[in-house]
């Protein structure tokens, strides 16, 4: 039970932030069943389909979220920094970008978000532990910390105000696995819309979290927990195994970017005060 309750409607409105970007392109085209209306949002103008409308944001101005928001809705929340990068950009664009959206949530009464969180919040991990909603956040990077507190926004405005969210810490979202570490990482687009139908129709949702990932043989998480949501991942990265090996170099189990969950994000320059 939230502490300042509020009535939030099943929605007829599915907004995306970040939808040009690569997750955003991916799957845009592919939600018109879930919405009378997609509300596509970047910072600038992306190209439309069917029941999609085109509406720019900088995600940094409240103002202008809030806009974006007017009318409530749910929201798949792709938008932001999306590698390591100087404090000043994860400051801007995830740690006020995302605050700002949850601000706007409350104000105009938003239903649900997707929180795209990353395993980079959970990168310090040995890649020898599996780990569950349960296990605690070790960030590899500035950006992997910035997951770990968009999480705790998340927690607050569910736990304050109602508004539920899926906290999905995303593998590695791309068309087809590129390394043999996305051998455990891999989360095909396919399996990320039907999570997304799974967290549009659940009829309580809470507030979650969950691994993304597809229905890969070496994978290290283990969404049980979360069984309550009825998601199957359908796609393996098993199928590109063969093909990985063969033009992958072996690894060496010592090095760091090997032996860690967050890969080479754990050796990364840090981009910190010199
Ligand atoms: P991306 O970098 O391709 O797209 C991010 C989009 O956000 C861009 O189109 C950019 O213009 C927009 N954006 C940046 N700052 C903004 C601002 N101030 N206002 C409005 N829009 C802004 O990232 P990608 O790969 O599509 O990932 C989407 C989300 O999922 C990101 O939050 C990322 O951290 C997260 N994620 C992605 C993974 C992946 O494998 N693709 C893995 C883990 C997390
Ligand atoms: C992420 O968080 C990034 O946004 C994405 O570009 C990949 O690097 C992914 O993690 C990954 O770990 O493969």
């Amino acid at each position: 039970m939230a502490i300042f309750e509020t009535d939030r409607p099943k929605a007829s409105r599915l907004i995306v932030t970040g939808a040009g970007g690569g997750i955003g392109t991916a799957i845009r085209g592919q939600l018109d069943h879930l919405a009378d209306e997609v509300v596509l949002s970047d910072l600038a103008d992306v190209t439309v389909s069917g029941n999609e409308r085109s509406q720019p944001c900088d995600l940094t101005d409240l103002e202008s979220v809030r806009v974006l928001f007017k009318g409530g809705g749910d929201v798949l929340h792709f938008g932001g920094q999306s590698l390591e990068a100087p404090f000043q950009n994860i400051l801007e664009a995830n740690l006020v970008g995302t605050y700002n959206l949850y601000e706007a949530a409350r104000l105009e009464g938003v239903r649900r978000v997707l929180y795209a969180s990353s395993n980079h919040a959970i990168g310090f991990h040995s890649r020898e532990n599996t780990l569950d909603a349960g296990s605690p956040t070790i960030p590899d990077t500035l950006y992997g910390v910035s997951k770990v507190y968009g999480e705790g926004l998340a927690q607050l405005y569910f736990h304050k105000f109602g508004i539920e969210s899926l906290l999905l810490r995303i593998g590695s979202c791309f068309p087809k696995p590129s390394d043999l570490r996305q051998l455990s990482t891999w989360l095909s687009y396919g399996d990320l819309i039907r999570l997304i139908e799974r967290m549009i129709e659940t009829p309580e949702l809470g507030c979650p979290v969950v691994y993304g990932a597809s229905n890969n043989s070496e994978g290290w998480w283990d969404n049980s927990l979360v069984g309550f949501l009825g998601w199957k991942p359908q796609d393996s990265a098993d199928d590109y195994r063969d093909e990985l090996i063969a033009k992958c170099e072996a690894p060496d189990p010592l090095d760091p970017a090997v032996a860690f969950q967050g890969g080479a994000f754990v050796k990364m320059d840090h981009p910190g005060s010199k």
